[in-house]
């Protein structure tokens, strides 16, 4: 009776009970029905609770617990489940089964991440991106860790705590979160002529990617690929979009992390919660022991990559995303992948840097998940019969059944266990290998500028543009001069244009002396177009979203028109209005808006439309958030479609007495059509 009283009062206990009776009944994790989920017991309505409050004790004490440590690097990640199809048969090169019938398609998990933020940073970080895949094959699980940059940092795995220590948060101040902008980083990299190759690429616009939809992803290392007579082909592992790559610009990125510092894990899940399933072919580039020899650079030498040019690309089939996680924690979070899990066919170089994160994976997960049955778990047990005598440890659910449970044994039959097969087990490829064992690095590994240089050469001017300026972004916000000029001397090796200029923008007179190198730069390496984005700009619109700002009175017909454009191409948009309920449009209808305008800036979109009436351009002419929507838009060479009425703001934000072939007037299909064709460029770079 008194219970009820308290309820009374408004705790919300009502409102679920009168949900009804489809609901299912809350228990305890014992499955005991739960009465009251509003109050915890006491001796009277306002005496102290007691401790025989079993539903109480085992709520709070589990939610004390439901944190895990995050990973210490690839914090910040999201993920989908996927299929992986083969295109043709590969019997030629590999035994993996994954490729042995054309048409076949193989379960996938893939994580997106950033590297140094934590796991709630913004997306939109200056950072590589992982692209980790796990296959469930019949043959067990294999895992290709990679990333969207085809190079790494580092060349030995012994550095791999110092890099990731000097890129996350300084240790005494804990900031600066999810960059690299700051002394640490810099002084790290500035004193590791190896790495240069890998800032060129991450101050490159690849490491601000529109969209993990948008991005292409590597393995990195050189792996092997063994085939039935048992001959090895060296591979390296490539990830190609079909909707082609897109970046944002510096200034959009910042923007970005505070409009939407879940800009990507929202794309990757509308997109896919709409049926827009992002799709990436593999591609192998696959090669012999005689092209390795003949090769300028070491295949062993993560640093480096082989151009495209040299060794092109064999597609052999398609990634497709079609299927967001049911819960986050329990898939994303909980999967881990390792890069050793590897299957028949299918096996490792001696990249040093491999060979090193082969260790760590099983480690890290170990202490991640807390103990050896992570293997358990359904986002990481294999797909195909699992039979180990693995047993116990901490959440063992699944111990092997029968009597023995070690081999060899005399019980027969099944109660006897698994037994190995070398036919269909996997063999490791029998490399000859011999040395003494030394702590060295090898001479072959010595060049660290030729790349750099041929990467950076390989730019057009607009990307070698977005270079510099990250550097000088970078390098300015390190407080340390000397860590500034150790820098520049590093790029003189690289590109003398180059280093003048970072150091002109850091306002280092006069330009320090280049570094010593190890080995000369390569100038005659040639260009590699394939290693620009631009220079492979997808010419397509498809899975890009426009911002369109309507008015109230806003012309039907042309907005009608406009969706329909932008529809046919497979494209998306949401309509920005000064209120979220929406607004008339010309024929009296409501058109609906998705968001306010103050919610909305143009930065979340890849073009916009001001579908602006009469009267609004008045009303909204003096509105400081339309015009920096319109500002940035300019800025950012977004395309922008007009109406008539939007025209003369237009020009006055931006100052301009004419229009650009960029700026668009929509007032008919055609108009419309044509503006949605000029999209497909993406941006009007001329503009800059
Ligand atoms: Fe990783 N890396 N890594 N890494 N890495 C981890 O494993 C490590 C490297 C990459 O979405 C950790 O589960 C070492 C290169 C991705 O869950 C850890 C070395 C490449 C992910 C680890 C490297 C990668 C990780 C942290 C140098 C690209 C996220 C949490 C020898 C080819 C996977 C975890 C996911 C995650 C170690 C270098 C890619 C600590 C020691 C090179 C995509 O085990």
């Amino acid at each position: 009776m008194k219970q009820k009283k308290v309820n009374d009062i408004g705790t919300g206990g009502e409102l679920h009970q009168a949900a009804g009776g489809a609901v299912p009944t809350l228990t305890t994790q014992q499955g005991t029905a739960v009465a009251d989920d509003q109050n915890s017991l006491r001796i009277g309505a306002r005496g102290p609770t007691v401790l025989e409050d079993f539903h109480l004790r085992e709520k709070i004490f589990h939610f004390d617990h439901e944190r895990i440590p995050e990973r210490v690097v690839h914090a910040r990640g999201y993920g989908a489940h996927g299929f992986f199809e083969t295109y043709e048969s590969l019997k030629d090169v590999t035994i993996a089964d994954i490729f042995a019938r054309a048409g076949e398609r193989t379960p996938a998990f893939v994580r997106f991440s950033t590297v140094a933020g934590n796991k709630g940073s913004a997306d939109l970080a200056r950072d590589v991106r992982g692209f980790a895949v796990k296959l469930y094959t019949k043959q067990g699980n294999w895992d290709i860790v990679g990333n969207n940059i085809p190079v790494f940092f580092i060349q030995d795995a012994l550095k791999f705590p110092d890099l990731i220590h000097s890129a996350k948060e300084e240790p005494d101040r804990a900031f600066p979160q999810a960059q690299t902008a700051h002394d640490n980083f810099w002084d790290f990299i500035s004193l590791t002529p190896e790495a240069t190759h890998m800032t060129l690429w991450i101050m490159s616009d690849r490491a601000i990617p529109r969209s993990f939809r948008f991005m292409e992803g590597f393995g990195v290392h050189t792996f092997r690929m063994i085939n039935a007579s048992g001959k090895s082909t060296f591979v390296k592992f490539h990830w190609k979009p079909k909707l082609g790559m897109q970046s944002v610009v510096w200034n959009e990125a910042v923007k970005i992390n505070g409009a939407d510092p879940d800009f990507h894990r929202r794309d990757l899940w509308q997109a896919i919660q709409s049926g827009a399933f992002p799709q990436w072919e593999l591609g192998l580039q696959l090669f012999d022991e005689k092209f390795a020899e003949k090769f300028e650079f070491d295949v062993l030498d993560p640093t480096k990559l082989i151009p495209e040019e040299q060794v092109p690309i064999r597609i052999v089939g398609r990634l497709v995303l079609d299927r967001c996680v049911d819960n986050f924690f329990a898939e994303t979070e909980q999967v881990a992948f390792c890069t050793q899990n590897i299957v028949p066919g299918i096996d490792f170089s001696n990249d040093p840097l491999l060979q090193g994160r082969n260790f760590s994976y099983l480690d890290t997960q170990i202490k991640r998940l807390g103990g050896p049955n992570f293997t358990h778990l359904p986002i990481n047990a294999p797909k195909c019969p699992m039979n180990t005598l693995q047993q116990d440890g901490h959440m063992a659910f699944v111990n092997p059944k029968g009597r023995a449970n070690y081999e060899p044994n005399s019980i027969g039959g099944v109660a006897g266990g698994p037994r190995e097969d070398p036919g269909k087990g996997f063999h490791s490829y029998p490399a000859e290998e011999g040395g003494q064992k030394v702590r060295q690095r090898s001479d072959t590994f010595a060049d660290h500028f030729s790349q750099s240089r041929q990467f950076y050469m390989s730019q057009t001017d607009i990307e070698r543009d977005h270079i510099c300026a990250s550097y000088v972004f970078e390098l300015s916000k390190v407080e340390n001069p000397a860590i500034r000029a150790r820098m520049v001397s590093l790029l003189r090796n690289v590109d003398e244009t180059l280093a003048a200029v970072v150091a002109h923008g850091l306002g280092l007179k006069p330009v320090p002396k280049a570094a010593p190198a190890a080995r000369p730069t390569i100038a005659r390496l040639p260009a590699s177009p394939a290693l620009s984005m631009m220079r492979n700009s997808p010419g397509t619109f498809e899975g890009r979203k426009v911002g369109i700002v309507v008015s109230g009175g806003v012309d039907a017909t042309v907005l009608k028109s406009l969706q329909t454009a932008i529809l046919r191409v497979g494209a998306t948009f949401e309509i920005i209005a000064p209120r979220v309920g929406g607004v008339k449009a010309s024929n009296g209808s409501l058109v609906e808006a998705q968001q306010r305008i103050d919610g909305a800036p143009s930065v979340l979109y890849d073009a916009v439309a001001l579908l602006l009436s009469g009267d609004a351009t008045s009303e909204l002419a003096g509105n400081p958030i339309l015009r920096e929507f319109i500002s940035d838009a300019a800025t950012h060479k977004k395309f922008i479609g007009y109406s008539d009425e939007a025209q003369p703001l237009l020009k006055r934000v931006l100052g301009i007495a004419k229009t650009d072939a960029g700026m668009i007037g929509l007032d008919s299909a055609n108009t419309a059509r044509a503006f949605i064709k000029a999209c497909a460029k993406l941006r009007y770079w001329k503009r800059e």
